[in-house]
């Protein structure tokens, strides 16, 4: 066993414990109430699953183990020369609750990289799509065709004790974090360089090396990419692509199969697509004005007219957040050092200044602050990315280091299967009529 599972084991062991006693001495202590207008409104704010490994603030955004995203920038381990975090520390960081040392980053990007080779039927199965299909598609049908490499569900198929689940999805996790760049970058260049594909070079972190597999070899890219795979990790349980990956993996569904269901929701448009959406709104405003860089009024009229449309304006609001976002913050501050001139990135700032008094002044959005989705766009396309319908797949990449050391976590505290409970209209009319419960 390596070392970095064996220290998982023994503080998620340390973790059973602490959790068998809460619940032998306060398991039937009441949370908060459950109101009718949460029910139908997407359960928001209902606290109803335990996520380990973040933990969002309303106002202040999302701590990881308790650091917050300055806190990391400046904690985790970086590559020689470089500022910004390795992924490869945040990932440790979530399965063992502890700042990892270089060291252990060194040898988590090792790890990744020996297990990346992808089995040739895995690009077969990506080439039997079209190539117009949306790339994240091909992301979610890549990631079910590695399922067949799946140890746990050889293991389960096998015969395995309940004590052993962990240890399998362990190293399921391990294997498919380690390909998923390489079945990214694939479908990359697939889909926009005429299949010129780039072998890996395993000397490289796992951010660099996704990079260089994509064809960008430039220095600030490999950085934003550490950056980028670092601060989409993870915004704990609740939201679609971490919730849709707990709920599928506690029915035992295996670390591939909980993902791609995890991914399907990153795949909408109020979720991880609306980073493309936002870089479509830009070039559409852009469009509309004939300038690189509308003024703050066109900006504003511009916002108007979305909304009186009956549209979203992409990149601003949250379920959650009631501020700025601080992965948006933490992305203003990149730019600002790479880039403070590229104008796609002073139109997101100028947004940044005109929007949140707008949605505002609707009186129903609980939350005019931008949100990660509403900076990462200009920034990949500042460095020559910019087939923004790929930048959804490049979130799944990061997400998968959170929403896979839960699962990990889920399978090593034998969490249950989730099964809430559903209403019928009907059976609320009955309790309301009656002001009490009535037997579902
Ligand atoms: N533009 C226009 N209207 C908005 C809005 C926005 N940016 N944000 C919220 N609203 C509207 C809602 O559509 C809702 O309208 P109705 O009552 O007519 O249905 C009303 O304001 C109240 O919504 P809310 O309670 O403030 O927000 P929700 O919790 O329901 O939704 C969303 C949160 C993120 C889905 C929402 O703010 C939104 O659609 N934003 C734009 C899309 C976006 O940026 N999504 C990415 C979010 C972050 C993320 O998950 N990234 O992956």
């Amino acid at each position: 066993m390596g070392y970095v599972k064996e220290r998982f084991k023994a503080v998620a062991d340390t973790q059973a414990g602490v959790i068998k006693s809460i619940i032998a001495e306060h398991g039937d202590k009441v949370l908060d109430k459950v109101t009718i207008a949460q029910a139908y409104q997407g359960m928001r704010g209902i606290p109803g699953l335990i996520t380990e490994t973040s933990l969002l603030d309303s106002n202040e955004g999302i701590r990881f183990r308790g650091f917050s995203i300055p806190e990391l920038r400046e904690k985790l381990p970086k590559v020689e020369g470089g500022n910004e975090p390795l992924p490869e520390g945040l990932f440790y960081l979530m399965l063992v609750g502890e700042i990892p040392s270089q060291e252990d980053v060194d040898h988590i990007s090792a790890t990744w990289a020996r297990r990346s080779h992808v089995p040739n039927y895995v690009f077969d199965t990506i080439e039997a799509l079209p190539v117009s299909t949306h790339p994240m598609t091909q992301f979610c049908t890549a990631v079910l065709a590695l399922q067949t490499e799946s140890k746990f569900a050889k293991a389960y198929e096998e015969g395995i004790s309940k004590k052993e689940y962990w240890s399998y999805m362990y190293e399921d996790t391990m294997t498919l974090i380690a390909r998923l760049p390489r079945v990214a970058a694939y479908i990359y260049r697939r889909k926009y360089k005429n299949g010129d594909h780039i072998q890996p070079d395993g000397m490289l972190d796992w951010s660099a090396n996704f990079a260089h597999m994509m064809g960008y070899n430039d220095e600030g890219f490999k950085e934003l990419m550490r950056l980028y795979l670092t601060i989409h990790a993870d915004h704990e349980g609740g939201n679609v692509s971490a919730h849709a990956t707990h709920l599928v993996g506690s029915a035992l569904s295996d670390a591939y199969l909980s993902f791609t269901a995890g991914m399907t929701g990153l795949a909408g448009p109020l979720h991880g697509l609306a980073n493309q959406e936002v870089i479509r709104w830009i070039e559409e405003l852009q469009r509309e004005i004939g300038s690189d860089c509308p003024t703050k009024e066109q900006i504003a009229d511009y916002i108007k007219k979305t909304l009186s449309e009956g549209k979203v304006v992409p990149g601003y609001g949250h379920a959650v957040l009631r501020k700025t976002d601080p992965r948006f913050t933490a992305q203003m501050e990149f730019a600002k050092t790479h880039c403070p001139d590229d104008p796609v990135v002073k139109t997101v700032w100028n947004v940044y200044e005109v929007a949140p008094p707008i949605l505002e002044s609707t009186g129903k959005i609980k939350n005019p602050w931008p949100n990660v989705d509403a900076h990462s766009g200009a920034l990949l396309k500042h460095y020559g990315l910019v087939e923004e319908d790929f930048y959804t797949v490049l979130f799944g990449v990061s997400r998968a280091l959170g929403v896979l050391a839960s699962l990990c976590w889920d399978r090593a505290l034998g969490f249950a299967i989730e099964r809430p409970k559903s209403m019928t209209t009907e059976w609320i009319q009955k309790f309301v009529a009656k002001g009490e419960a009535v037997a579902g």
